[in-house]
């Protein structure tokens, strides 16, 4: 899925959110599932506590960062087919 996700996100500019809130280095918590997500992928020195929602960060290769949930960001979202 990550994988997906970076190769998707070359074909953009600019940070992603992932609709995640951190809780640890090892727990995202999916605030829009309602569930601990399966997979992390923290940028070198990330969880930084700069914020406690979880983007995609274009400068580090669109590895997690945490960050400001106020700030304005595109979203990445996921469609379910039937
Ligand atoms: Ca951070």
């Amino acid at each position: 899925m990550n994988d997906y996700l970076k190769n998707k996100l070359k074909q953009f500019s600019g940070d992603h959110w992932i609709g995640g809130l951190w809780i640890s280095k090892t727990g995202i918590w999916n605030n829009t599932k309602g569930e601990l997500m399966a997979w992390s992928d923290w940028a070198d020195d990330e969880p930084n506590s700069s914020g406690v929602c979880v983007q995609m960060y274009q400068y580090q290769r669109f590895r997690f960062d945490d960050d400001k949930c106020e700030k304005k960001k595109k979203f990445i979202c996921m469609k379910i087919d039937d």
